[in-house]
């Protein structure tokens, strides 16, 4: 990251005090961030921060800069992307309702930009749509964008120039916006996160833009688990999740341990007679959702629910194995392949321990598809997968990870027996045998009547 902390405070400082910006630290850093007397509790990005602005004029002035740089999804896998201020997601802008904002778009791509401030009412020539609403802006230009917030809610920004390949390189970030004068159920902690998915074909380090379905990451703000932080709560804290949807797919983002109530949308929080309750929201793209609950012991999993989008890299055109006897051909693999293993034929769970053991060893800048262990054994996750961690007695602001949940004595699933004729189950009758399918004597069909 180009930023430091002395920058972030110099940056900071700028503010009158009673508008002082609550800039979120770098996520390496675990120092606890306090609300300020700005009148509002600061959200937490996950693995990401909290663009400062300086206040001039009542104004509060922001600076974006677009720009190449080289990004970590996870350690063993970087990529040369296109994002803001040296991150993807961009920096999150956070504001209150009613604020006068300039936001300064600075281009150091070699192409042209815009930014378009994705969800917000404001004037049409504000609105970012190169060619419709205003000029490109070319590389080395400058732009202001100027205008008065006038709601509240989970938005987003991203390009509107060279959209798909823009998006797809990693340009995009969130815009939160505070009510004015605080909210009627507050919440404790307030995490967010986006969407994204990212055609980096295995071996390479550039973002294939041209990709549409088949997809090699699937990101919560641009990391794969277990890179991903964990959302850490304190038992009993109301917590709220931001999610926003810049992909290519629509995500169903389901959550352990509770029935979290959907909140709010694009149109900010809801009135209370609206709150859902649900354990599954299907996140379109395009689209924010909120999603509050209160924090219950334990660790517990949030993640996207279409199972391809909780692994990492895959090939998609290999063959199933799943059944098939390789044991005659391994060592008639070994000969043409030093090393082949022949994997996959009783399910897959076996490349996360190969991967483990080091005996898998994949095309460089590549992470194995399956990968975290926890305290039991290996995850077998990727992508769009992390941990909710709560736990009695977390301060206020402590977002450090607490480890892993040590469970009551007497409430973790247990082994009973090994024998897999083990009790008296209740099964479905088998089917009969299927009817033979009789086979086509080709050489007596009469060809002249087809
Ligand atoms: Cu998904």
């Amino acid at each position: 990251m180009k930023f430091s902390r002395r920058n972030l405070f110099m940056a900071a400082g700028a503010g009158a005090i009673s508008q002082t910006t609550a800039a979120q630290t770098p996520a390496d850093s675990p120092a606890p961030r306090i609300p300020r007397a700005s009148g509002y509790r600061p959200v937490r990005t996950l693995n990401g921060w909290t663009l400062p602005y300086k206040l001039k004029d009542g104004v509060k002035e922001f600076h974006l800069v677009a720009e190449e740089f080289e990004h970590e999804f996870a350690p063993g896998c970087r990529a040369k992307v296109w994002g803001y201020n040296g991150s993807t997601p961009g920096p999150t802008i956070e504001v209150v309702e009613g604020d006068r904002v300039r936001l300064l778009v600075t281009n150091r791509l070699k192409e042209h930009t815009t930014m378009h401030w994705h969800g917000l009412i404001l004037p049409s020539g504000m609105d970012g749509v190169g060619g419709l609403s205003q000029p490109h802006i070319m590389p080395g230009e400058t732009y202001v964008y100027e205008f008065t917030i006038r709601q509240v809610g989970t938005h987003m920004y991203h390009p509107h120039a060279d959209e798909m390949v823009q998006m797809a390189l990693g340009m995009m970030g969130m815009f939160i916006i505070h009510p004015r004068g605080g909210e009627a159920v507050p919440v404790e902690r307030d995490y967010c996160f986006l969407l994204h998915n990212w055609a980096l074909h295995p071996g390479t380090w550039r973002p294939d833009p041209m990709i549409m379905q088949d997809f090699d990451l699937w990101t919560f703000n641009s990391k794969v688990f277990p890179a991903i932080e964990p959302l850490v709560a304190r038992s009993g804290e109301r917590v709220r999740v931001r999610v926003g949807n810049l992909s290519m797919w629509n995500h169903p983002i389901h959550m352990h341990g509770v029935e979290y109530q959907v909140t709010g949308g694009d149109g900010g929080r809801w009135p209370r007679a609206l709150w859902r309750r649900e354990v599954t929201e299907l996140v379109g793209v395009g689209q924010a959702r909120d999603l509050e609950f209160v924090a219950v012991p334990g660790d517990w999993a949030l993640h996207c629910h279409m199972s391809h989008h909780t692994m990492n890299a895959m090939g998609h055109d290999i063959p199933n194995n799943i059944g098939a006897d390789q044991s005659g051909v391994a060592e008639e693999m070994r000969a043409l392949l030093p090393g082949f293993m022949p994997m996959g034929e009783n399910g897959m769970a076996e490349h996360a321990e190969h991967s483990r053991m080091g005996h898998m060893r994949g095309p460089p800048n590549t992470l194995p598809m399956m990968m975290g262990q926890g305290p039991f054994g290996n995850l077998e996750m990727g992508g769009m997968f992390t941990l909710i961690k709560v736990r009695d007695g977390i301060r206020p602001g402590d977002y450090r990870d607490p480890g892993w949940y040590r469970n009551p004595p007497g409430t973790v699933a247990r082994r009973v027996s090994a024998d897999p004729d083990f009790g008296a189950p209740v099964r479905a009758p088998a089917l009969a045998p299927a009817a033979p399918t009789a086979p086509v004597d080709h050489s007596k069909m009469d060809h002249s009547k087809m």
